[in-house]
């Protein structure tokens, strides 16, 4: 009985494992991506959606409320994300973009270059790179920015079109240099060339608000065991991002 428990738990165990551990495959472009928040490109017809459906701070929201989906593509110099965004109320309340840009709508890309995981909070070990809705980019910086808000506009170019009526479904078309933990604000230094098989680690997630003085929903791509009831780790932890691998 006992090696009988034991054999379903290892069962168990590489069945969940496994389904953690696969990096999601991402083709590459096959001719230039242009960002200009269409998905005109035959490499985006041919991607596939990927769900944008994990609840990290408030319950699942009505569909017209938020959904999403995303896709990727790389190439040797970035990696490019297509996001689906359906939200009924588009919002950006703090126009200071290094002001609780969190509690405004915002798309947040996170990235760890070499897929180390670990802690990112107060280092460039992984990025959590906050889109606002007016394509500023924020994250915290390291030691030597006081550990404060800093804007990385270099690292993103991002634009988005949206339909006309709600629940305004928005197409963000985003491209995204990878810079190594080794960056820091004083001495940039260079963002890594993309080869295929590379491994990165990568979550994303959409802050939902629609007039509360905090958002309202956080959702995101990847699921996040909870510490002390709490999911909303990734900003901390690149432990809990999925993987991606560069495929040719
Ligand atoms: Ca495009
Ligand atoms: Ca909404
Ligand atoms: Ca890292
Ligand atoms: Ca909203």
């Amino acid at each position: 009985m006992k090696r009988l428990t034991s054999l379903i738990f290892s069962l168990w165990f590489a069945t969940t494992a496994n389904a953690e551990d696969v990096p999601q495959p991402v083709t590459k472009a096959t001719s230039p991506i242009t960002i200009d928040g269409q998905a005109t490109e035959t490499d985006w017809r041919s991607a596939k959606w990927y769900p944008l459906d994990k609840y990290i701070i408030g319950g699942k929201p009505a569909k017209k409320d938020f959904s999403g989906r995303y896709k990727l593509l790389w190439d040797k110099e970035f990696v490019y994300l297509l996001a689906e965004i359906t939200d009924d109320v588009l919002i950006d309340s703090h126009p200071d973009p290094k002001e609780a840009y969190w509690d405004d709508d915002c798309l947040e890309i996170f990235i760890d270059e070499d897929a180390s995981g670990g802690n990112h909070l107060h280092s460039f070990n992984a990025f959590a790179y906050h889109i606002a809705l007016d394509g500023n980019v924020a994250d915290f910086g390291n030691e030597n920015d006081g550990n404060g808000v800093i804007l990385l506009n270099e690292h993103i170019n991002s634009r988005w079109t949206r339909e006309t009526e709600a629940p305004y479904k928005i197409t963000w078309e985003v491209a995204i240099r990878l810079y190594p933990d080794t960056f820091n604000t004083a001495s940039p230094g260079e963002p890594v060339s993309l080869k295929a098989e590379k491994v990165i680690g990568f979550m994303l997630a959409y802050c939902d608000n629609d007039g509360s003085e905090k958002r309202e929903h956080f959702i995101g791509s990847h699921d996040i065991e909870p510490v002390d009831g709490d999911k909303n780790r990734g900003y901390i932890d690149a432990s809990v991002f999925g993987k991606l691998v560069l495929k040719k």
